[in-house]
């Protein structure tokens, strides 16, 4: 037996898919369900599902995180755009160009990875506490910071690679929050969810991507890279992850991933938790931390949703690989939805 932890977190599927297991419930999604969501592809329609990744623009949803930046390098004496190719004797007429990228991984369009939030929790049952991550993997030693291990920095275990590695297909089923409830703020608990989902003949079912828009997407992208911190953070649906009603359906209705259009899927911050300590984050915890469920946000579903809503259906194949970049926490995506 592995020897990270004795003990594991109440309600979580540690150790359930393997004792290095790296993915979560994404190991739920066989191929016999991928045939089964390939069914969803009738007309051969696609909806890009990502914002440009320059938006939100500025950094008023998350101060740490910055928009992209694209840097160009010199090479020779010029740089490396619009560059003329050289030849032995000058016969050479192609015209380059090329770049570098800064990109935060979790600025716009992304997938959360399960390394990126962890709890300080007592694994092995001494009465004291260590920083772990989903399967007991840990800080400083699995998922490793600057300063605290010299260079080799960055999720060793838990990076987003292992889920780009699966390539992320199946059948995404939506509910539209925003045409439940508006572009109020609101925190959705179970009973909420549920009127929406039964009004809109929404099911779900083990292996899928649960998908929920709420309008916030499309109020990012109406202010135009300028976007307005007040209005946003007092707009649109938010889960709200201190209902223990709705994490139990999380666990209970085998989705793999939860993806939404709003910038952290549940309220952030959410309203104070019951003791002393408890997590500020509580459906990330649930999620990524106790059950392996991938967290995704600000997907853009509202063309979609539109559609979906006007051909009476909730379901679509979706596509929507991060980045295989190793050892990071996160990543932009690209999704794609097939109806
Ligand atoms: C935070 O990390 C606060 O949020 P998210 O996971 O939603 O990007």
């Amino acid at each position: 037996m592995q020897n990270r932890w004795r003990q594991r977190p109440e309600g979580s599927t540690w150790g359930d898919f393997g004792e290095d297991d790296q993915i979560g419930r994404m190991n739920l999604l066989t191929p016999e369900l991928r045939r089964k969501a390939a069914l969803e592809i009738q007309e051969g329609r696609v909806f890009c599902l990502s914002l440009p990744l320059d938006y939100p623009g500025g950094s008023v949803l998350a101060h740490f995180r910055k928009p992209p930046r694209l840097v160009y390098e010199p090479r020779g004496n010029a740089f490396n755009f619009n560059y003329e190719l050289s030849g032995v004797s000058g016969c050479f007429c192609d015209v380059v160009s090329d770049e570098g990228v800064t990109i935060y991984s979790q600025y716009s369009t992304q997938w959360d990875g399960l390394g990126h939030i962890g709890q300080e929790f007592d694994v092995m049952g001494d009465g004291k506490t260590a920083k772990v991550y989903y399967n007991g993997f840990r800080a400083g030693e699995h998922i490793i910071g600057p300063g605290e291990l010299g260079v080799n920095k960055g999720a060793h275990r838990l990076g987003i690679e292992n889920l780009a590695a699966t390539a992320v297909q199946g059948r995404g089923v939506l509910v539209d929050l925003e045409r439940a409830y508006g572009r109020e703020r609101q925190a959705i608990g179970y009973d909420l969810l549920m009127r929406a989902m039964e009004a809109q003949k929404v099911e779900v079912e083990l292996g899928d991507f649960f998908c929920i828009n709420t309008g916030f997407a499309e109020l990012v992208l109406s202010m135009n890279k300028q976007p307005d911190g007040s209005i946003l953070s007092n707009s649109c649906a938010v889960l709200d992850g201190r209902d223990e009603k709705l994490l139990q359906w999380v666990t209970d209705s085998g989705v793999v991933a939860i993806c939404a259009d709003n910038f952290a899927v549940e309220a952030y911050p959410a309203r104070p938790g019951e003791g002393d300590r408890y997590p500020g984050l509580p459906l990330h915890n649930h999620c990524l931390f106790k059950l392996g469920v991938h967290l995704a946000e600000l997907w853009n579903f509202s063309e979609l949703a539109r559609w979906l809503a006007n051909n009476d259906r909730s379901r679509f194949f979706l596509t929507a690989p991060p980045l295989r970049l190793p050892g990071a926490v996160g990543s932009p995506v690209t999704p794609v939805a097939t109806v």
